[in-house]
């Protein structure tokens, strides 16, 4: 039995088509469904539901053979006993630093100001600032991070953006771009060596239906 671990929303969404092309449909709506294991159409293939920040911890310990996760959340899990082969170029956005729309961010950097900043992602933001050589206060917090300028939790926020409406709504603006984010499929190294047979097959036709545009 194959195990692939996914998350609702929009993962889930952009990996139907990729699953369709391996020949896997699942049998129930994760959205309308409170099953937790979903079965497939394949009896050696179930889908797990589980929060996005967890896939990889579930592949990790071998809880599930693939999984599917935002690079955003393969770095703060730091990839340990995963491997890596694809990138899926699904549910891309960009990390981004981003402040108050009338918060000079270069001048507070010039005058060496220490921020105050909000995150969800606090390795990625540490290693950002300290390549950057800038001394941070990193606050963590679990959502939305856009908040905390408003209300004087902080100076900046470290998150994903993809249409920028969320930073508009709320008067931010994004001022440095971390990097640019996509999923991956993620396999649990001792998986793929014994069930190879099974899952390159399933490899391979994920590879061949990412669309590149
Ligand atoms: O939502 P929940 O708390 O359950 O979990 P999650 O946020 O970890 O999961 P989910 O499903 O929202 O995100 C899963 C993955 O999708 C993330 O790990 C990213 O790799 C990827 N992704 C792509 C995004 C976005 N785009 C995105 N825009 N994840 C989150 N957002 C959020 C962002 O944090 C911000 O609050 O959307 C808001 C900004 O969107 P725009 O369009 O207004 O710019
Ligand atoms: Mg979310």
């Amino acid at each position: 039995m194959i195990t692939i671990a996914l998350s609702k929303g929009r993962i889930f969404d952009e990996t139907t088509p990729l699953l369709s092309a391996a020949g896997i449909h699942a049998l129930e709506d994760p959205e309308a469904s409170r099953k937790l294991i979903l079965p497939t159409n394949r009896e050696d293939v179930r889908l797990i539901i589980v929060r996005a920040t967890d896939v990889p911890t579930y592949v990790q310990y071998g809880a599930a053979d693939l999984g599917i996760a935002g690079k955003d959340v393969l770095d703060e899990h730091g990839g340990e006993g995963l491997y890596q082969p694809l990138d899926l170029n699904i549910a891309r956005c960009k990390m981004m630093v981003a402040v108050r729309e009338d918060f000079d961010y270069e001048a507070s950097i010039r005058q060496g100001a220490r921020l105050k900043v909000v995150t969800k992602y606090v390795k990625t933001a540490r290693e950002h600032f300290a390549a950057k050589g800038m001394h941070v206060d990193l606050i963590k917090l679990y959502g939305s991070m856009e908040l905390g300028p408003l209300v004087g939790l902080a100076d900046a926020i470290v998150d994903l953006v993809s249409t920028g409406g969320t930073l508009r709504a709320n008067k931010l603006k994004a001022v440095e771009e971390i990097g640019a984010i996509s999923s991956r499929l993620v396999v649990n190294q001792a998986s793929y060596k014994v069930n190879r047979p099974l899952l390159q097959p399933i490899i391979d036709s994920f590879a061949g239906a990412i669309r590149h545009d």
